[in-house]
């Protein structure tokens, strides 16, 4: 098995006179292979003491190095049978559908899971009155949510939507369309736009991933039926998850 490891059958490339604890040599070499495809989603690792063996590190560096691994949802622990690569949570998500988080997730067939962060009512700031056509201090409920997938966490998302159409956002327990949705207020149009970001400290503990990963930061501006703004919503996607796709065709006047 050791040799479809790639790099990590190679003891050379850990360095023992490095300033680098061997642990994080590890675990960097581990997650450079996931990265380039060398470990697969799904792959089993050798065990703690073959691959202790055959890189001449203590059994105690790898496990500490494994544990790191696991915390950051990049390996999982299967009792009984072993370590081995997290299954994969890449997404595909069009750009052209207007759909939501939960609906993206079981239309993958992967859980979707959703821990609040913080959810509140107040006065809106001149930037989420000008998104969503506000007189000046209306009151919003703002929506702060970790989204995770089978368990990963996927996105944060921070919703906001004018109180008038949702005066209680603790009632959002898991997504927010299913209860717009029930009141009769479920968005059928939205602008999204977004950029290539670095997560912030707090942000990569939330994602689980290493601090100043790559993300997508997506803005999304949803309205109702009757174009009224019933959403503006601030995500920071993982970047190593998601993939946004849109489909292209020639426009009437370029025909
Ligand atoms: C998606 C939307 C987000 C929306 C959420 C609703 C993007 C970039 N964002 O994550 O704007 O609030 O779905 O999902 O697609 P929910 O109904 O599962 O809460």
């Amino acid at each position: 098995m050791l040799g479809q490891l790639g790099d990590l059958d190679d003891a050379a490339s850990l360095d023992e006179q490095s300033p680098t604890p061997l642990y994080l040599q590890l675990q960097r070499l581990i997650q450079e292979s996931v990265r380039a495809g060398r470990l697969e989603p799904d792959e089993a690792l050798p065990s703690e003491r073959d691959l202790a063996r055959q890189l001449g590190i203590s059994r105690v560096t790898v496990r500490k190095a494994l544990a790191g691994l696991v915390e950051k949802g990049i390996l999982v622990q299967r009792w009984g049978s072993g370590t081995f690569i997290a299954p994969s949570m890449h997404v595909e998500q069009a750009l052209s559908r207007l759909s939501s988080f939960t609906d993206d997730m079981i239309a993958r067939g992967m859980t979707p899971g959703t821990e609040i962060i913080e959810s509140a009512v107040g006065a809106s700031n001149p930037t989420e009155s000008m998104a969503l056509g506000l007189s000046p201090g209306e009151p919003v409920s703002r929506l702060q949510r970790l989204r995770l997938a089978g368990g990963v966490p996927m996105a944060i998302e921070h919703a906001v939507v004018p109180a008038r159409f949702l005066p209680d956002p603790e009632s959002v327990l898991s997504s927010l369309y299913a209860v717009l949705s029930a009141r009769g207020h479920m968005p059928r149009r939205a602008l999204q736009r977004l950029h290539a970001v670095l997560v912030n400290g707090d942000q990569a503990k939330l994602l689980k991933v290493p601090a100043a990963s790559p993300a997508l930061y997506i803005e999304r501006r949803s309205f109702l039926e009757n174009g009224e703004p019933i959403e503006f919503t601030s995500s920071y996607y993982r970047g190593d998850a998601y993939d946004f796709v849109a489909e292209l065709s020639i426009g009437q006047a370029d025909r």
